[in-house]
């Protein structure tokens, strides 16, 4: 039998979550759908949503289907609604509360994700795109990216879609290995914008040829320095090398 051992998890994406609606917004306009999801069965996973404070009797939740909806009561322009909500399944088990946000008006883009971190090895070509950092418009309008923060120019980001990539070749054994980026997202020749912090990680590959092979080739005589262990990770052809007269 099943016990009601799970409370209801929020689902939305992006985090945080932010939405927007027009200041002349007709009474019940769709403003943000709640989603919540409870591991349970039947009743003790059944999930109703409540706003539990803010908004000032301006907005509403449909406790079975969690759309946040417009009551009517006029809206001031501009103004953020900060709207606290719970979700609960049947038997009354909560999930924390979640806080939306609603701006009476034009909002900043907001990206998918707050921070973005990637490891890249090094040696990744230059010009080919390992992250992109997209932004939703709220208005519905075109996202233009750019790099605020850019360490060396090593990067560059393709205005229109946010894909990054490098200007040249980073080499691990001679170069840093984390990059910090500020990439901006803005609309509207850039009246609304925002930016998210790109955290690039460089990682080593096996692109370097062992130093001591060089110096067995370079010398007529076996160097004293060359171990069993080096010999043997070099194979046959060194072995006949070292051995010979
Ligand atoms: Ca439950
Ligand atoms: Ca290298
Ligand atoms: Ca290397």
């Amino acid at each position: 039998m099943d016990v009601n051992d799970n409370a209801p998890e929020w689902t939305m994406v992006p985090f945080p979550y932010l939405s927007v609606v027009s200041a002349s917004a007709s009474p019940n306009s769709l403003v943000y759908k709640l989603q919540a999801r409870d591991g349970d069965e039947g009743v003790n996973g059944e999930v109703e949503y409540f706003l539990s404070d803010g908004g000032d009797g301006r907005f509403e939740v449909d406790r079975k289907n969690g759309h946040v909806r417009t009551t009517g009561l006029p809206l001031q322009r501009d103004r953020e609604y900060l709207l606290t909500v719970v979700a609960a399944d049947r038997q009354g088990s909560r999930s924390p509360p979640a806080i939306v946000s609603v701006i009476a008006g034009p909002r900043a883009p907001q990206f998918t994700n707050v921070s973005y971190t990637i490891s890249i090895p090094e040696n990744t070509p230059e010009g080919q795109p390992f992250l992109v950092t997209p932004a939703v418009s709220f208005q519905k309008q075109p996202v233009t990216y750019s790099l605020l923060i850019n360490p060396s120019s090593l990067f560059s980001i393709q205005p229109e879609t946010g894909e990054i990539c490098l200007t040249r070749t980073i080499d691990y054994e001679s170069d840093q290995h984390r990059y910090l980026l500020l990439v901006r997202a803005s609309e509207n020749q850039d009246s609304l914008s925002s930016a998210a912090e790109v955290r690039v990680i460089i990682t080593d590959e096996n692109d370097c040829v062992p130093e001591f092979l060089q110096s067995i080739y370079s010398k007529d005589g076996v160097p004293e320095t060359v171990t069993t262990a080096t010999s043997l990770l070099q194979g046959k052809s060194v072995d006949l090398h070292i051995n010979a007269p």
